[in-house]
């Protein structure tokens, strides 16, 4: 259908739009008949047991760890969006690589993306490879550099796409296409920033599609939650015994809310890009700025790669303040319709310095490294009126830098 003119969604010239996406989002595993009340909203399921009929003889729910209704309707919609057979749901985003990683055992390598969320780092570096596991930090957006890393201890390789906090995109086809040349290589990509609207890892090669749903899954930031989608059989039936085994799940209220989230994913994902793309170039504009981030600016280096994988483009923006971390501190606290806060992905702007916030675990010459310096600020641009949000971030760049401000 053609767009009048003026009107054409941010997304033109991205890999076109999943098929059906809102319907599955609204309608998928919420179908009334599974209940004898026919409710047409999935009710929550708060009962952590279910009678039997006989010993062993049940109506597919016994205790609410292994299985629980409200949980299943959540796992049947997302696992439809990202184009999956299955899905299973956690207490966290971290709680979902946890479980990932007991697919391994001692002596096995991870190779994980250099830039991913703190958190994750943090797991991997101080958690998993106490237990035994080796964990290899390397650029995967480098193909080359991670071909390189592969050994024959390598068992799962974890990439971030956009990485967290610098927004590289990495090549999730090209990944999968290293990895698979072992069959033993899981590839897992943590599909966060861009949610299940925007990219398709399983379609892209990757054998697991994580989610911290924390963040625009749920997009209200009112819920911690972890997804997990998968097409392989054997891998969910680990997965899924490792869900009770390690019985890190959400509870149902969780589970109904994120249901509840995921009905305006579509809605949400479009004006989070629309919102973000006016506020980057807005700030690539500006000479109190000094770089931006933005995988849907052309200045980005992976903007072709991102056209080609995703359908548009999340409300994540990191930028480089001019000046030092006095001006970006007084950046953050002058920000009025942006909250000074962690996390992203809900409805309400959130800004943050990831070098003293959300990544103050990595080692500070792996921030170093990895160009997240006190200048570094992100942004997770919401759903307010656009004007609004360009001219908080207009005037809490002049608290920042009133000399370089006259031109305003
Ligand atoms: O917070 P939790 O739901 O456990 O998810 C962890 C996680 C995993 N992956 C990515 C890409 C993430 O961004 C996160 C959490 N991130 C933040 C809290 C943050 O502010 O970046």
């Amino acid at each position: 259908m053609e767009t009048p003119a003026g009107t054409q969604r941010p997304s033109e010239g991205y890999l076109e739009a999943f098929r059906h996406f809102a319907t599955q989002a609204i309608h998928t595993g919420q179908e009334p008949e599974q209940w004898t009340s026919m409710a047409v909203v999935p009710p929550i399921s708060l009962s952590t047991t279910f009678k039997q009929h006989g010993p062993g003889e049940h109506a597919g729910f016994e205790y609410s760890r292994s299985g629980n209704p409200t949980r299943n309707c959540l796992e049947k919609a997302v696992a439809a969006l990202d184009g999956a057979k299955y899905c299973l749901a956690y207490a966290s985003g971290l709680a979902a690589t946890l479980n990932i990683a007991h697919l391994l055992k001692a002596g096995d390598q991870i190779i994980c993306t250099s830039d991913v969320y703190g958190g994750t780092n943090r797991y991997f570096r101080r958690v998993a490879a106490e237990m035994g596991l080796k964990v290899t930090f390397v650029d995967c957006s480098d193909l080359k550099c991670l071909e390189a890393a592969i050994t024959p201890e390598t068992k799962l390789l974890w990439i971030e796409t956009p990485t967290n906090p610098t927004l590289t995109v990495i090549d999730i086809q090209g990944c999968a296409e290293i990895a698979h040349r072992r069959k033993d290589i899981i590839l897992a990509v943590d599909n966060t920033f861009m949610s299940a609207y925007f990219q398709r890892p399983l379609a892209l090669g990757a054998d697991i599609c994580m989610y911290s749903a924390t963040k625009y899954m749920n997009g209200h930031s009112d819920v911690v939650m972890g997804l997990v989608s998968v097409n392989c059989d054997k891998l969910y039936e680990r997965l899924k015994f490792l869900q009770n085994a390690l019985g890190a799940i959400p509870s149902p209220f969780d589970c109904y809310l994120c249901n509840r989230g995921l009905k305006t994913l579509h809605l949400r994902m479009e004006q989070h890009f629309k919102n973000a793309l006016a506020a980057a170039r807005f700030l690539e504009a500006d000479p109190r700025v000094d770089k931006v981030i933005f995988p849907g600016l052309p200045s980005h280096p992976q903007y072709e790669l991102t056209r080609r994988q995703c359908t548009g483009v999340p409300g994540m923006i990191t930028f480089y303040i001019k000046g030092n971390l006095e001006h970006a501190k007084t950046f953050l606290k002058n920000l009025k319709v942006f909250a000074l806060a962690e996390s992203l992905g809900g409805y309400e702007s959130l800004a943050e310095h990831p070098a003293i916030m959300t990544h103050a675990s990595v080692p500070e010459e792996d921030r170093a490294a990895l160009n997240i310096s006190d200048c570094l600020i992100r942004l997770s641009v919401g759903l307010e009126d656009v004007e609004d949000i360009v001219e908080d971030l207009d005037q809490a760049l002049k608290a920042a830098h009133p000399d370089l401000s006259n031109h305003k």
